[in-house]
């Protein structure tokens, strides 16, 4: 082993399929500051260091890196930055649950009600006794209804824009079978959907989902969510449920306190509720409670010998 190599202890779990790998020691020293200061700082200054946790070779464009920091406000438990194949996430509702599970497993958190500071707010996640999680995220909102984008090769698209911890654009007429055979190709078609609002004057929107006929008992919609990196999540993905959550009660499709129950394109599941924050403005609290199992601890090598030390970056 190289002098310079750096050791990383991480553990991993996944939330409905989707996978979280929590840096719990060895990551970088972010100084002190609020969360949104300390992920510029990582964003600008170690961006090799996230691609080195969750790109190829040691992870893949689906893992979701979630780096532990202390908490500026002492009431949290912890303080998370979470990021992806190419970048930061705001929040992410199945990273938090994997995140307190995670927690748990260390031995850190016992049931109850824990709250964790991220770049974009502090959620509060519980702790089930039986295992599972509720995450009270962030408050959730529709910035536009019905916006209509020609999409070079698909022809007029229309969807809702709106915030759920990270930017979405939400689409139910798409004439697509959303199923796992058909994952390529739902891939190809939301990526030219993301172009396509980015350039109409969206450019934050970097979460495409569509929605479906479930295909679980008890479900009320079935998604494919495209991440940013041209993944897609194999969860119900909590922020983009919470964004939908925030559309449903614009709509009034969905009474406050009801539950929605979102399948994912894998058939893992979330279930969501909320409660109105502000209805003037559309503002929604969301609740989003799922299951999450740890599946790996591990000692990662960072060996600048390594050609491939810090991944491999598209
Ligand atoms: O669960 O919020 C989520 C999420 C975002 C990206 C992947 N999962």
């Amino acid at each position: 082993m190289s002098k310079t190599t750096q050791r990383l202890t991480v553990i991993d779990s996944h939330t409905g399929g989707e996978p979280t790998r929590v840096v719990v020691a060895g990551g970088p020293d972010l100084g002190r500051g609020s969360l949104t200061i300390r992920r510029e700082r990582f964003q600008q200054e170690f961006d090799p260091f996230r691609s080195a946790v969750v790109n190829e070779p040691r992870g893949s464009d689906v893992m979701v890196g979630a780096l532990l920091v202390e908490p500026e406000d002492a009431s949290c438990v912890a303080g998370v930055i979470f990021f992806n194949n190419v970048g930061c996430l705001g929040m992410c509702g199945h990273g938090t649950i994997g995140l307190v599970v995670t927690l748990a497993h260390m031995g850190r958190i016992k049931p109850g009600e824990h709250r964790i500071e991220t770049p974009v707010g502090i959620v509060t996640a519980t702790l089930h006794p039986s295992g599972e999680v509720s995450v009270a995220n962030i408050p959730s909102w529709r910035a536009k209804k019905a916006v209509t984008v020609d999409v070079p090769g698909i022809g007029p698209v229309t969807g809702d824009v709106a915030w759920g911890g990270n930017w979405f654009f939400l689409v139910e007429k798409h004439g697509q079978e959303l199923s796992l055979m058909n994952v390529d190709k739902l891939t190809d078609f939301t990526w030219r959907i993301r172009q396509a609002v980015n350039a109409h004057g969206f450019p934050k929107v970097d979460h495409v989902e569509l929605f479906g006929p479930p295909t679980i008992a008890g479900a009320n919609s079935r998604n494919f969510v495209l991440c940013p990196g041209n993944a897609y999540d194999r969860s119900p993905c909590g922020t983009g449920t919470s964004a939908k959550l925030a559309c449903l009660a614009a709509d009034g499709k969905l009474a406050e306190g009801a539950t929605w129950i979102q399948e994912s394109i894998i058939g893992s599941r979330f279930i969501g509720t909320y409660r109105w924050v502000d209805r003037t403005a559309g503002k929604v609290a969301p609740v989003i409670t799922g299951s999450a199992f740890v599946n790996s601890e591990a000692t990662l090598l960072l060996d600048d010998r390594d050609p491939f030390c810090w991944g491999i970056r598209s």
